[in-house]
């Protein structure tokens, strides 16, 4: 037995209540397990206990299993009668049985002699105040992000010294083309129409860059993007068109014009705000410390003081920053950047502010990788799904890549969280941090089977603005280029648009495209066309793309909500089909 692949533990994505009622119970094993059984029951009532007495708890077969590269996982739900439970799991292969405590492995005999008695697997009580909860709307929501600098100039009067002519044209570091928030007001209709529900925006308060990531003052709406009001507006009648907004909160570090920041330069360490950043010597030069580490940075950027989230002076002025965002501007929820490197402790902290302000806030952390430390219920309630995109277009990027290597990618990123996290997940495929879709995949219909795969996974969907016009970019800068309003108005891009719209109002009319129920049921045999069927209560849909050379032949019954490149039931290179199927399966 391949004793070494198998894994649990009573907490994090392991074990943990889905809601008042139901605890999940995950078990990662590798390909040898062939049948998994759970044993559970009440802590106090039952047991193999010293002596004769049998196991009286339940014994239940685990049938719900997703593959993995090199693992298994399996899932089951319980309901336990006393909101505690205790269990162990019998494992089988082709030839052995063994018996899986926290404890370790015991056999049949050695559960049978009663030498030891194995320490068991304990949820001990389904505290409700614990149980991670994530806002519901965020699964229904649609989401876009704008890159303000870049998205619509609509008040030239107010532009950065040096504006460039407003082109779409690849774009350099330090360049600015005078995007504002009028420009964007003036295009919420497009988005409503493009039927977004929601807009992420990176950081609009005053900052010396075109990003605006290294802030100068967090409670002044950058002069070159407009005035508070304006900003507020803008928010007022994003939810008049029933949109929601999120703001991008950079408070892992601030810019060097920031007064604090300021102050340590005047007075060095005789500054009251000497603690407030993560100062290790000093003096400090701002062009050479940060190689010697005189002081810490994002990364090495100098003109980024990190921010000491250690110290309760600066918690409470980043907590007072976000009360003033939430009750001015009527926001929905936040997006943390840099939220892997600020302390745990300040996060906690943001949380129970921000849902005491509102309880169905949107506290979204900016982390590449496996982020179940933040993600426990008592900071973050999502992550951008960073994996989620490199999942995807590794498999259309290795032609050599077999389907199962997709289901490897797609399930390794819903596995690695609480179902209530993977139901607000911040799916993306792209950012302004990252070379664009289209950069990725050059050509129009893999474009399109990707999007298709963002608009029926689980989670909430996120398109970089720009994308529904299949804008092109290399990695930043160039990934933000102006939007080309004029050749928009003059329809050069209506079937772009057309599509975006078609998926986006596709996902809007399944539940089934949003549910986190999904299976992989390869029944088409072609290691590169992809197949994945998706669930809710009375509807399930099936999702299958052609990424090989050849067409392969469609059987499914069903009525076909979306297609590209099926022919007949013929469904071409590149093809994708999303069929409503008759029968739940
Ligand atoms: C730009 C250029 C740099 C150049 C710098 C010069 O990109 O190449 O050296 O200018 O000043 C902001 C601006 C950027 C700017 C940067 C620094 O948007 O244009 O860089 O400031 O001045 C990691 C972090 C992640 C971070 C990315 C960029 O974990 O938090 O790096 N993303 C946020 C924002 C950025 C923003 C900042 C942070 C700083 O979204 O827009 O940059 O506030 C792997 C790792 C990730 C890593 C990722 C990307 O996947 O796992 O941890 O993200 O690669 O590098």
């Amino acid at each position: 037995m391949e004793f070494g692949a198998i894994y649990h533990r009573a907490s994090d994505n392991y074990c943990y209540p889905l809601n008042e009622e139901e605890l999940i119970i995950n078990l990662k094993t590798g390909y040898d397990i062939e049948r998994v059984y759970l044993y559970y029951g009440d802590p106090y009532s039952s047991g193999i206990m010293g002596g004769a007495e049998k196991w009286n708890g339940i014994r239940e077969e685990i049938y719900y299993k997703k593959r993995l590269k090199h693992h298994i996982w399996w899932t089951t739900t319980l309901r336990p009668r006393y909101k505690r439970c205790k269990y162990y799991f019998e494992l089988h292969t082709k030839t052995e049985c063994v018996y899986y405590f926290e404890d370790g492995f015991y056999t049949k005999e050695e559960i049978e002699k009663q030498e030891k008695s194995p320490s068991y697997f304990t949820f001990p009580w389904m505290n409700p105040i614990d149980i991670n909860k994530t806002p519901d709307w965020v699964n229904e929501t649609i989401w876009y992000q704008i890159f303000p600098e870049r998205y619509c100039n609509g008040n030239p009067a107010i532009n950065p010294k040096g504006v460039k002519q407003w082109k779409y044209e690849k774009t350099g570091v330090y360049d600015y083309y005078g995007g504002d928030i009028s420009g964007i007001d003036s295009k919420l209709d497009y988005l409503h129409n493009l039927g977004i529900t929601g807009i992420y925006f990176t950081p609009l308060f005053e900052a010396d860059s075109n990003h605006k990531y290294n802030t100068k003052d967090y409670y002044k709406v950058d002069s070159h993007f407009g005035t508070n009001e304006e900003l507020k507006q803008l928010v007022k009648h994003a939810h008049q068109k029933g949109i929601r907004v999120m703001f991008d909160g950079v408070f892992n570090h601030t810019g060097t014009d920031f007064f604090a920041w300021r102050d340590v330069m005047e007075k060095g360490e005789k500054s009251r705000y000497y603690n407030w950043y993560m100062l290790n010597q000093w003096p400090v030069d701002e062009e050479t410390s940060t190689e010697d580490g005189r002081y810490y940075t994002f990364a090495f950027a100098s003109h980024m003081p990190k921010l000491n989230t250690n110290c309760e002076e600066v918690i409470e002025y980043i907590l007072n920053v976000v009360k003033y965002w939430i009750q001015q501007f009527d926001i929905d929820g936040l997006r943390l950047d840099v939220a892997n490197e600020v302390s745990h402790y300040f996060l906690k902290r943001l949380r129970k502010m921000v849902k005491k302000e509102k309880p169905d806030f949107y506290l979204l952390g900016e982390i590449w990788g496996d982020s179940i430390s933040w993600l426990r219920g008592d900071e973050f309630d999502s992550v951008m799904n960073y994996p989620l995109a490199s999942g995807i277009s590794d498999y259309w990027i290795y032609k050599n890549w077999k389907k199962e290597e997709f289901e490897h990618a797609i399930n390794r990123c819903f596995t690695m969280y609480m179902q209530q996290t993977n139901d607000v997940l911040f799916n993306l495929l792209d950012s302004h941090d990252t070379n664009r879709l289209m950069d990725k995949v050059k050509e129009k219909d893999i474009f399109y089977q990707q999007l298709a795969v963002l608009y029926t996974m689980p989670g909430s969907p996120c398109i970089y603005y720009g994308t529904e016009i299949a804008m092109e970019g290399a990695h930043d800068p160039d990934c933000r280029r102006c939007m080309p309003w004029e050749e928009i108005e003059k329809g050069t891009y209506d079937e772009e648009i057309e599509q975006i719209k078609t998926l986006i109002k596709l996902r809007k009319s399944h539940a089934a495209l949003r549910s986190r129920n999904f299976h992989f049921p390869n029944t088409i045999d072609d290691d590169r066309v992809v197949e994945y069927i998706k669930l809710d209560g009375q509807q399930s849909v099936k999702v299958i793309m052609n990424c090989g050379e050849h067409a392969v032949l469609i059987k499914e019954e069903g009525k076909v909500v979306y297609n590209r490149n099926l022919v007949g039931n013929q469904l071409k290179k590149n093809g994708i089909v999303i069929i409503e199927l008759k029968e739940k399966v």
